[in-house]
């Protein structure tokens, strides 16, 4: 079941390249707009999970996580945030069962000072504590801790911290990247965060994916393709705790081969039962898991989306079971959708597409390792874990400073699978993946989107800066011309 599963899965990805129909959900990108009802609230909608060790803090884990797809930079005048409604999770497990250990949760809160003006704020904001920011949102960090299912500990390691603000303009921000500067923060406990609007480091070539795979160039291998996430903006929140903060013993990672070595991680929403559509509300109370939290206030809650890995939800889940899995737990994706999981006619419909491929049809026990179980010596958290989706990341692996964007296919172990780096072209990756790359069936296959739109930046908070409303590129630009008299 788990290796028709995760061929599936992978499979999947493929065939966005080669049978747009099978998995309409892709066409939002890595997991933007993914199921039915996520598409609906696109403030719980989490897109992307990022895990990484980061060159200029090696003894750290770095979480990046993206909320709410497609942002136009110009979204005005009620410009994006988080919802206040809403907890935002990220998740760890370090032992392998697929349960979290330890959880950081985001609350957010939103004030508007001057309920009397149409603006986000007045132009000239010079500090992300002007008063000139109208509409500001701040938000609360706590990090519980749990064993075998049960909450053992919470600590609000963070307080009253403000969010960036959303980018409007060149005249409202004249530095933006000054004040946006000014949401890099410290934790309690030792760590960094950040919370506000990033351009959206996913890249993808939608477009020829949902045109039946019609690729730009080639197999896609050479370039060529267009980035349809380029030019949007993302809700992120990115967090860089000390190791010890998430190992399984509470110590520093000693090197790869280190027991504590491996943890997987994902992001969830969750919302007040009374707030969520009755639909997905039942599913989540069949599927609550028994170590959710204790208290009171937690227990009002619901979860409705989650997110591991990349394209997951996107590809293997039907579209039918696709808002019970944000409900469910990764400790329970082998129990509720085993039996969903569809067979590897998906690599057959590759090899259908692209005659001589030889894409590998059945036995696909390197691409359950890859992604859910974990590869042995790399990302097993622990022996015989069962599979779960969540990224997993070996923390005794010290950062490459040349990454390669192919990860581990290309021998960068720093790399996905082992966690995710912003650089790494994950669509290409698992395309090539269920070609077959593991078992020596090496093929060219990619989107032909190799990078961002924008550089990565070297230190915290990593990701690019958001693209600016004012300056925002998916717009047609009215040509020049003579003045039009005051009576055209
Ligand atoms: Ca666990
Ligand atoms: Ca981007
Ligand atoms: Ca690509």
């Amino acid at each position: 079941m788990r290796l028709r599963r995760t061929t599936a899965l992978v499979a999947s990805v493929a065939a966005a390249a080669g049978a747009g129909g099978i998995i309409t959900t892709l066409s939002s990108g890595s997991s933007h707009r993914e199921a039915p009802l996520t598409a609906l609230d696109p403030t719980g909608d989490d897109t992307d999970v990022y895990a990484f060790k980061a060159a200029d803090a090696p003894n750290a884990l770095t979480i990046v996580a993206n909320w709410i797809p497609f942002e136009d930079p110009a979204g005005g005048p009620n410009f994006y945030r988080f919802d206040d409604r809403a907890s935002y999770y990220l998740n760890v497990d370090n032992t392998g069962d697929g349960r979290y250990d330890v959880r950081y949760r985001f609350k957010f809160h939103t004030k508007t000072r001057d309920k009397n003006s149409f603006l986000y704020a007045l132009p000239g904001v010079s500090s992300i504590l002007d008063p000139k920011l109208n509409v500001v949102q701040t938000y609360d960090v706590t990090r519980e801790t749990y064993r075998d299912g049960r909450q053992v500990g919470e600590k609000v390691v963070a307080h009253n911290l403000p969010t960036a603000p959303d980018n409007v303009g060149p005249k409202t921000f004249p530095d933006y990247a000054a004040v946006a500067a000014q949401a890099d923060r410290t934790i309690r406990g030792g760590g960094r965060v950040f919370a506000g609007q990033v351009d959206d480091p996913f890249f993808v070539d939608l477009g020829s994916t949902f045109d039946a795979i019609d690729l730009r160039k080639g197999t896609g291998a050479q370039g060529g393709g267009r980035d349809d996430l380029a030019g949007y903006n993302v809700h992120s929140i990115v967090l860089q705790v000390p190791e010890k903060q998430v190992t399984r013993d509470g110590r520093q990672v000693a090197g790869a081969k280190a027991g504590n070595a491996v943890v997987g991680v994902w992001s969830s929403t969750e919302r007040p039962r009374v707030q969520v559509s009755s639909p997905v509300a039942e599913e989540a109370r069949a599927a609550r898991h028994v170590h959710r939290g204790s208290r009171a206030a937690q227990d009002s809650d619901v979860q409705v989306s989650r997110l591991g890995n990349p394209l997951v939800n996107e590809v293997v889940i039907p579209l039918g079971k696709k808002d019970f899995f944000n409900a469910t737990q990764p400790s329970d994706d082998l129990k509720h959708f085993g039996k969903y999981v569809l067979s590897p006619q998906l690599a057959k419909v590759i090899n259908a597409l692209f005659p001589g491929l030889n894409v590998p049809e059945n036995n696909r026990t390197d691409i359950v390792q890859a992604l859910l179980t974990g590869i042995p010596g790399l990302t097993q958290i622990a022996p015989k874990a069962p599979p779960t989706d969540t990224l997993k990341i070996n923390l005794g692996v010290a950062p490459n400073p040349a990454p390669n964007r192919f990860g581990v296919l290309a021998g960068d172990m720093a790399g996905f699978p082992n966690g995710r780096r912003l650089t790494d072209d994950v669509t290409d990756i698992e395309l090539r993946v269920i070609g077959g790359f593991l078992k020596g069936n090496k093929l060219p296959l990619g989107d032909g989107v190799d990078q961002n739109d924008l550089p990565f930046r070297s230190a915290f908070p990593y990701v690019a800066l958001p693209h600016s409303g004012f300056d925002g590129a998916q717009k047609r630009i009215e040509p020049e011309h003579a003045p039009t008299p005051a009576q055209p």
